[in-house]
Order: C-alpha cells, then structure tokens, then sequence
C-alpha cells in the first residue's frame, strides 16, 4: 500500500541514482587525436548562458536561415542587407541584460544556414561590414561581454544554402547546387573559423549546427574540432561538430565523434551527469524575432532552468534582437525577472551539480558539497515523498525565508512547508545533510 503511495505521489524520482543508464551506455566515442578541454567547470558551473540569434532577416520577422526561399523569396531574402541599419544596436546592453538575468555566457549567431555573417569576413563581401550599420557586431559584442563579466561564445553553422560552393540550398536544404564544390567550401569553412579564433580573444564555446546535411562527414567534423582546439586549446566544442548527435534530443551516438557535450533543442534532456549537455530554448516560439511571437511565462523559464540543473545539464534560453538592434523591452523584462528569481535562489542552482534524484512531475533537484536543494514545483498534498538518501538531515530550510521539515521513514524522505510558506513558481526546500552530497545514491 504504502509502495504504491509513494509511486503515485513522485513518479520518476524512484529511478533516481547517481548515474543514468543511458548516459553510460553512450560515452561518446574517441573524439580525435586532439585531447578534450582541460576543463569544463566554467562552463558547467556557469548553468545559464544567453542564445543570440540575430541578423538582416530580423526585418522580415520570419524565421532565419529556414524562411529563405520559403516565406520570403530567394532574391528578396538575399537583398535584406542593404536595408539592414539597426541605428539602437548596443552591445554593451545586450551583455548587461544577460549578466542582469544571471547569465554566465552569452553565444551569438556569427553566421546562421542564410550565410550572412555578423563580423567583416575577408573572405565573402556578405557581411555586416558591408551594411547600413557597418559595424562588426562580433567584436563589438566580445568586447561588451568580457568588459560584463559574460563569457562570449561563438554560434557557427557549418552548412550555407547561399554559398555557390555548398551543395544544398534554400528552402531548408531541399535542392541542389550545379557547380557546388564541398573542398573549396570546407576551406572557406575553416577560413572563416581561423578568422573568428584568432580575432576576437579567447571564445568560450563554439556552438556549431548545421551538421546533419549529407555533405558533411564525421571526418570533416574531427578535422574541424581539431583546428579549434589547436586555435584555442580551452575553448570548448558542442557535438554539432560531427555527426553523432541524435536527432533533437541531442545526446550522441554511442561511438560516434561527439565533441565536447550534448545539445538537446526546443526540450530539457534527461538526467545525464556522465556527460555534459546544454539545452537550447527560444524564450517565445521562434528563434530571430518575431513581432507578437507568443513568450514564456515566469513560471515557464524559471522551471526550465531548474529542471536543467536538475538533470545535470546547463540552459541556453534564446532572444531574437529587433531589426534596430534593441532586445524587445518585455522580453528584456523577463529576463530581468529571471535574474530576480535568482539573486535569491541562485545559490541552488549557479555550481551545482544535478539530484540527487531525478527531475519529476513535483519538481526538481541540485546539489552542492553537503547541501541539497529540493526545487518543488507541485505539492501533491501536504507532502511530499521522497525515494530515501543514505545520510542525515541536519536541518531543512526555505531558500529566501520560511520553514521546512525534512523526516526520515522507512517509506522515503518526508518533506513538509506549510501552505502558507510555498512559493508559487519552486519552493526550494535547502537540505544541510551531515556529509557530502556528491556521491548521494537515493533508493
Ligand atoms: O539555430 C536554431 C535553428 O534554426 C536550428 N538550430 C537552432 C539552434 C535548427 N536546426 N534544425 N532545426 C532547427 C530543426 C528544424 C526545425 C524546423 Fe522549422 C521545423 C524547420 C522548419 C520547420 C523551426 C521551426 C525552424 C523553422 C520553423
């Protein structure tokens, strides 16, 4: 009876443990010759990173890169450039509202799959440089972050429908180029790569997509993750590189080239804490701007972000700047609300690490050295029933202010806060155990 209590009221935390089985059936394979970052920790601790798509076809309000030759003509889509001002664009605001929001990196479009890039390229004339606004917005961003405090990352797509040499084009890849050459393209590639490497300082991550077109190999992939590295021994790499990731749950084939971690899209992944990964997530529905495009509530990317640090894994929430430059004001806002939520809760998210036990329906958990955070989302009455932990609870308290009561019996850990003292987005229950929260087993 009492068993099936328990079922009802925490599906999902009964499989918790310290290490997902589908995470260690899948160490992804030997990247290369090249060895990995020496470390991750920044990256990892960090949690909370800004997702910057932007370019000319923000004055269109469609969709970058997949509207080319869809919602919006081939030639028409091409030609945005000249009209392409943004007279509001400040980067240094576009870096403050991201730290504001208790964001710790910041990855920016320098080129999507419509091929226009965001700094002057010596190597096509498609390029910002060549606009109304003439200005190189990857410097100027790089620049604004490191000045913030924010870690500037470079998004890259490695597949161009407008480029003559890349095989596919518009719309979305589905047709063919007659004189496309994949060598010369490659070598434009990895030119465009050096240039951005060698530029604009040490980048944090290099955030690659467009990788699952048929013309590129997993050998191009490690030859690529090989100049990176070799550019800048720390940055690190997303499994965009190769061709191993699996579909949009973004974990990687096992035995595939993986990269560095794992990058489930538009969905939070599941609990891995045997290998890095990152959701990446539009803050409304479409990734460049979109007038009226429909926002996330509070609630929604608050959630989001906690269920990510609860399964071990990182969030990189998206905003598509405005065609002047400026980040819509009630996004910006959500933002900041974000970054309120977490000038009180940070603690149980910024350098944790996910669980003990796994994310479900009631909500979420985090830890660090002899502290547990338990993110309760939905009571499922007056308490809430938790799988055992192998230590003690020295003392429960809520994170900003409240009471808690954490009681060990033989059915599971027993939590309670009085109605009154819930919070409406996550009550976050802070378990002081007596000894290291690391290794925790929850059965
Ligand atoms: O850069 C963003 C997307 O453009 C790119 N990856 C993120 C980070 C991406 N690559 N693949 N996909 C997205 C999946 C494609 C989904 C699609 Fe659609 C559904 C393409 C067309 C319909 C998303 C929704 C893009 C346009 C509408």
């Amino acid at each position: 009876m009492r068993r099936r209590s328990l079922l009802r009221l925490v599906p999902g935390a009964l499989a918790a443990g310290s290490l997902d089985g589908r995470a260690a059936a899948g160490p992804a394979g030997p990247a290369t010759d090249v060895p990995p970052p020496a470390d991750l920790s920044w990256w990892r601790e960090a949690r909370f990173g800004l997702f910057v798509h932007w370019g000319p076809v923000s004055l269109r309000g469609t969709e970058i890169g997949w509207s080319r030759g869809a919602q919006v003509p081939v030639e028409e889509y091409d030609g945005l450039w000249r009209q392409f001002a943004a007279k509001e664009f400040d980067p240094r605001a576009w870096a403050r509202l991201a730290r504001d929001a208790g964001m710790r990196y910041l990855v920016l479009t320098t080129k999507h799959h419509d091929g226009f890039c965001l700094w002057p390229s010596r190597l096509t004339d498609y390029h910002v440089g060549n606009t109304p606004l003439g200005r190189d917005v990857v410097g100027e961003l790089a620049a604004a972050c490191r000045a913030e405090g924010v870690v500037f990352c470079a998004y890259h797509s490695i597949l161009d429908w407008r480029h003559p040499d890349y095989p596919l084009g518009s719309p979305g890849g589905k047709t063919k180029k007659a004189a496309a050459d994949m060598d010369r393209y490659v070598a434009y590639l990895e030119g465009q790569l050096t240039e951005l490497l060698t530029r604009y300082g040490p980048l944090g991550v290099l955030w690659f997509d467009g990788e699952w077109e048929e013309p590129w190999t997993e050998e191009h992939g490690k030859r690529l993750y090989r100049l990176c590295r070799s550019r800048q021994p720390s940055v690190i790499v997303n499994n965009r590189v190769g061709k191993g990731r699996q579909d949009m749950a973004g974990t990687t084939a096992a035995g595939a080239f993986a990269g560095d971690y794992d990058t489930p899209e538009q969905r939070v992944g599941r609990y891995q804490d045997a290998r890095p990964w990152e959701s990446c997530i539009t803050i409304c529905e479409q990734w460049a701007w979109k007038p009226d495009d429909p926002m996330k509530p509070l609630a929604e990317c608050v959630r989001t972000l906690v269920t990510c640090a609860g399964g071990d894994g990182n969030l990189l929430l998206n905003v598509g700047p405005m065609p002047d430059g400026e980040i819509e004001p009630r996004q910006a806002a959500r933002l900041r609300e974000i970054g309120g939520w977490l000038r009180t809760h940070g603690e149980s998210v910024h350098g944790t690490r996910g669980g003990p036990w796994k994310p479900g329906p009631w909500g979420a958990s985090t830890r660090r050295g002899e502290a547990v955070y338990v993110h309760v989302f939905d009571w499922p009455g007056e308490l809430l029933v938790l799988p055992s932990i192998e230590r003690r609870v020295l003392e429960a308290t809520v994170l900003g202010g409240g009471r808690a009561e954490a009681r060990a019996t033989p059915g599971g850990l027993e939590l309670r806060v009085a109605p009154g003292e819930r919070r409406a987005i996550d009550t976050v229950v802070r378990l002081r155990l007596d000894g290291p929260a690391d290794r925790l087993v929850a059965r």
